[in-house]
């Protein structure tokens, strides 16, 4: 095939970054990808904690703090999650805790279940929360936390 210069060196370039960006995922060492899953987790819980407490009534409801913590959350979600489970980081780290579970590397179907369970709710609810309506985002917010609640009850320790 008669390609020209440039091409043939950016696929080159592009092959190398996908397949250095699996070999990373393979490779990653317990310590590193239990850092990499409580850093997404807590940034989740930061986003999702004010909008719960609005929910609740505990703080006056906001829908620019709903608007914009929902479409985070969205987007963190997105992270490969699943490359930070990798075999062997099922326990602590020396001083890096984790409170995954065995049952992650045993129902690993469940477990992606979970994890695209986790961001289509969190899709809806970057939607609904960009619409504005308090009763919509009540809701969607309930659904979220179900999901939450759910994959932990399966996947953590409590
Ligand atoms: C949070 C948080 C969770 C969920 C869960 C909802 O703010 O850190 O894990 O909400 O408690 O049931």
């Amino acid at each position: 095939m008669k390609l020209p210069h440039e091409l043939k060196l950016a696929a080159c370039v592009a092959l190398g970054l996908a397949t250095s960006a699996v070999a990373y995922a393979q490779s990653m060492k317990p310590e590193d990808a239990i850092t990499a899953r409580r850093a997404v987790m807590r940034v989740i819980a930061l986003n999702f904690e004010p909008i719960g407490a609005m929910i609740k009534g505990d703080i006056p409801f906001d829908a620019a703090v709903a608007k914009t913590n929902a479409a985070r959350m969205a987007s963190v979600s997105q992270m490969p999650l699943q490359a930070y489970f990798p075999e062997g980081s099922d326990s602590n780290a020396g001083e890096v805790k984790t409170r995954a579970l065995p049952e992650i590397w045993l129902a690993t179907e469940e477990f992606a279940e979970q994890m695209e369970a986790m961001r289509h709710a969190l899709e809806k609810l970057a939607e609904v929360a960009q619409g504005g309506d308090q009763g919509a985002i009540k809701a969607q917010v309930g659904e979220v936390g179900k999901v939450c609640k759910s994959c932990h009850d399966d996947f953590r320790n409590s």
